[in-house]
């Protein structure tokens, strides 16, 4: 194999020629589907006369080929691995192709596939060129005719995208649907599903007054899972209209759900395909977690419609574009429908936790990457998350009311065309007046920024002095960086009176919460007639993607942790304190001294715990630790065994101090009501959950007793689950064995739970779960074939049970990358991802670094697919 190259967007031009309408034909079979594709040609305006015409296509049979109904001789076009090319072609032409393709050899699940002995599809980014030859770029947008041919038995349902515009009988008891899709679209919106599905339907009325049909597609045994999903898809086609003006734009909206899915789900228009954990869902079953993740990923392909699909990307550098905006839609969504401080809490601790990591680690990239060999690699947590942020920064520097109109102009001004982020920024920069040139550098420039401030005030002149200095770090193809406008939403806490001082800043009022503008790499603010010495509270709900350093000791931490009017920086003052206690523990662990628990810490919990908390949801993340995860985050090398150690003893000494109120805290959260995934009753089983954690930590038999009866009561999987994780996280093997197995005879039926039973089992903390690992690799609910399988089992081992998979005889890693050696055959794209742990190898001791390379060295040894190359080349880079 030659060595995959990477493309680059300073070399994009637009196509040669533009497809205008699809005409496609399906005749399904599993390993031999006739795929006839009519393409209506013309040459593109801004391109020269005489180009040879040049096709996408990948593991295709070609078996016809013409031109205006003239077969072409086999001198006039070329095959080749990745394409075709027709050397000579008039201006506007209608070309026919056909192609053979195996939808059942297909396990990389991108192009057509089958999934339960169901055709799906999946196109995004560079699927379509497994389907059919195509300019399979997104700036090529065109209507689409798509007619399904199936057996009439095995193939009762056959969709596309569009509307249902004829069906009938064929011959040989086969029968046929065409579908029609009238908006001009990208291939890699494209979609078809064929089998044996049942629907649940529903509908809704758009503002304008036009009927819609909802119909949520399964397999018969989960008819009674799609409640939520069908809830939550009304919810958010109504949240859209309210929120930024836009209806839906057909008359029919379809999910169908898939058990073999690399992603989440995906917007095909009108017909999105969903992997089965992204929307089926039942009290037994799903937890709270699940409940709200299906929420959210509904809404996310819903919104799609329009940041997505009516007005798509020039080309897959600018995927930001689509997936940052809609993120942040599909946030603000989620915020508005539950707890809003909780929604920012979660979305930030993750952000912090994962994004930081990346942007630390060996592919690290800007949101607009400028570079890359396999797009599929690109679906990252910087393109979706910081994506996400860098909208949200430009919404709250524009406004609410200007965001808006700019998002109006957008989809007024691009409505059926495939743009660029600039097209969208300028959109904001245009409806505000506001110059955004420099802002744009968020988009290039990769990294996270660290800030460190200093704050003085001076008695005399009741001024606070607050200095700013911002510096990105090297990443990897970019050592130079610049200074970026950072937004910094900011309040001074008055020491006396616990309140938000008023804030003047070169003789302006600007209220008592306020945004300053960091620009140059150090600039220093003095806010006047500061009344009384302040604790600043900086950075309040995350308003920029930075590390904020700031020299807090532990007294103010615990002050603005209890006077904060920020509910999000009143949680971080939380972390920030037990992140400081935490050091001094792995110092301990690290040095073999005794460790001694933060007596500032404990009483910080008791206040909390004391508390009439508003909003129960907040008080349950206030009262949760920083994972290992986050910890690791913040040291200078990882030490896996002293993080987890370190976490471990305050969570058992937070427990014993506070046993009782820990207790009190459980019993009165522990509510006999029906379950329903409402805000409230969320946020009261957290809490509950939240303090059995703590009563566990001391394995008592009272504590014991009550996870017995939690699991054994049986009332939701939230509780069943928070339950039996206890258990089996636990030393008491008696009693987590039994659990462990009557939970996994009774749900052995569902896949979905299975995966929760695998996920449990692999992230306890003993150290006999590697061998565990690999039993479980046999056990016959487990599939390497099945994205959601490797990733309940081998994801969740390799990248939540830190100390197992870091273990210092390599075992952990061996096994990971014996797993991305055998998945790089079978489905690249799933096998890339999975690389990340090992790709962090710089982060820890030099023997644990040895070892990680040296997998990382074993699998570049393999013939390798263009994702895993990509990631394994930067990661030894
Ligand atoms: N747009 C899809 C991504 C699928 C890409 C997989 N290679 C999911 C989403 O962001 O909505
Ligand atoms: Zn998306």
């Amino acid at each position: 194999m030659s060595e995959p190259q990477p493309i680059h967007l300073s070399d994009y031009r637009p196509p040669a020629y533009r497809v205008t309408r699809t005409e496609l034909t399906f005749d399904l079979d599993p390993a031999a589907t006739r795929v006839k594709a009519r393409l209506h040609l013309e040459r593109h305006p801004e391109r020269e006369p005489g180009l040879p015409l040049e096709l996408d296509g990948e593991q295709l049979a070609l078996k016809a080929i013409a031109i205006d109904g003239q077969p072409l001789d086999a001198d006039e076009y070329r095959l080749t691995a990745n394409g075709l090319t027709v050397h000579r072609v008039p201006e506007a032409f209608l070309l026919d192709t056909e192609v053979e393709i195996a939808p059942k050899e297909n396990t990389a699940l991108e192009g057509l596939y089958q999934s339960n002995g169901m055709y799906c599809t999946q196109c995004e980014a560079e699927g379509f060129r497994r389907i059919t030859f195509y300019p399979d770029r997104p700036d090529v947008m065109a209507t689409f005719s798509t007619t399904l041919i199936g057996d009439a038995a095995s193939l009762p349902v056959l969709l596309s995208n569009g509307n249902p515009v004829e069906s009938g009988d064929l011959p040989g008891d086969r029968h046929f649907v065409t579908w029609e899709d009238p908006h001009p679209k990208p291939c890699y919106l494209f979609a078809l599903v064929a089998g044996d599905l049942k629907r649940v339907e529903d509908r809704f009325t758009t503002m304008s007054g036009r009927e819609v049909a909802l119909q949520i597609w399964v397999e018969e045994e989960n008819l009674g899972k799609t409640d939520h999903a069908m809830a939550s898809l009304k919810r958010a086609m109504a949240w859209d209209e309210q929120t930024y003006g836009r209806e839906y734009d057909l008359d029919l909206f379809m999910i169908v759900a898939v058990n073999d899915f690399n992603m989440g789900a995906m917007e095909n228009k009108g017909l999105n395909i969903f992997n089965s954990a992204a929307v089926l869902t039942h009290p037994h079953t799903a937890t709270d977690a699940a409940f709200q993740r299906v929420e959210g990923i509904v809404a996310h392909e819903y919104f799609h419609n329009w940041s997505g699909n009516r007005v798509t990307c020039r080309d897959w550098f600018q995927l930001s574009l689509k997936e940052g905006f809609t993120v942040f839609r599909d946030q603000c969504f989620s915020a508005d429908i539950n707890s809003a401080p909780v929604k920012r809490i979660e979305d930030v601790s993750f952000f912090r936790t994962a994004q930081f990591a990346e942007d630390a680690g060996p592919t690290a990239h800007p949101v607009r990457p400028d570079h890359y060999i396999e797009i599929g690699n690109f679906y990252t947590l910087t393109i979706y998350e910081k994506g996400a942020e860098i909208v949200r920064m430009l919404c709250n520097l524009v406004g609410w009311e200007t965001f808006r109109r700019g998002s109006d102009l957008y989809f007024e001004r691009f409505d059926g065309q495939a743009v660029t982020i600039e097209d969208f920024v300028g959109c904001m920069g245009e409806v505000s007046g506001q110059d955004l040139s420099r802002f744009m550098l968020w988009y290039s420039q990769a990294g996270t920024p660290e800030i460190d401030a200093h704050g003085e005030y001076d008695y005399t002149h009741c001024e606070y002095r607050l200095v700013l200095r911002q510096r990105t770090p090297a990443t990897p193809d970019q050592v130079e960086k610049h200074a970026l406008h950072i937004p910094i939403r900011l309040g001074l806490v008055g020491t006396k009176s616990g309140r938000d001082l008023p804030l003047t800043l070169d003789g302006e009022a600007l209220g008592s919460d306020a945004v300053i503008h960091l620009r140059e790499e150090e600039q220093e603010f003095v806010f006047t007639d500061v009344a009384e010495a302040p604790v600043p509270s900086l950075l309040r709900g995350f308003s920029a993607p930075v590390k904020l350093r700031f020299p807090y000791g532990r007294e103010d931490l615990a002050f603005l942790l209890q006077h904060d009017s920020d509910g999000f920086n009143r949680w971080d003052a939380g972390q920030r304190l037990a992140l400081l206690a935490l050091d001094d523990l792995i110092a301990a662990h690290r040095n073999g001294v005794e460790k001694v628990m933060d007596p500032r810490v404990v009483e910080a919990f008791r206040g909390l715990l004391a508390s009439d908390p508003d909003d129960k949801a907040v008080l349950a993340e206030m009262l949760t630790l920083p994972s290992e995860a986050y910890i690791a985050e913040q040291q200078p090398l990882v030490d896996v065994d002293a993080i987890h150690a370190a976490r471990d003893f305050v969570k058992q000494s937070l427990a014993a101090a506070l046993r009782d109120d820990f207790l009190r805290l459980y019993e009165a959260n522990r509510a006999d009501v029906a379950y329903a995934p409402e805000p409230e009753q969320i946020a009261a089983r957290s809490l509950k959950n939240v303090a059995l954690s703590y009563l566990m930590a001391l394995e008592d038999e009272q504590a014991i007793e009550l996870a017995r009866d939690q699991f054994t009561a049986d009332h939701n999987m939230t509780d069943v689950r928070h339950a039996l994780t206890l258990l089996v996280h636990s030393r008491r093997d008696d009693i987590a064995e039994p659990a462990l197995k009557a939970f996994g005879e009774k749900w052995a039926h569902d896949p979905l739970v299975m995966d929760q039973w695998f996920s449990i089992q692999v992230t306890r903390p003993q150290p006999d779960v590697l061998e565990r690992v690999k039993f479980l690799m046999a056990h016959p609910a487990f599939s390497l074939k099945n994205p959601n399988k490797v990733r309940a089992l081998i994801g969740t081992f390799a990248g939540q049970n830190r100390v197992n998979f870091h273990r210092l005889d390599g075992e952990g890693y061996r096994l990971l990358a014996d797993v991305v050696i055998e998945l790089n055959r079978l489905n690249p794209e799933i096998a890339a991802r999975l690389i990340t742990p090992l790709t962090r190898w710089q982060r820890f001791d030099e023997t644990r670094q040895a070892l990680m390379k040296g997998e990382l060295e074993r699998i570049r040894a393999e013939e390798l697919s263009p994702n895993v190359y990509e990631v394994v080349e930067k990661a030894l880079a």
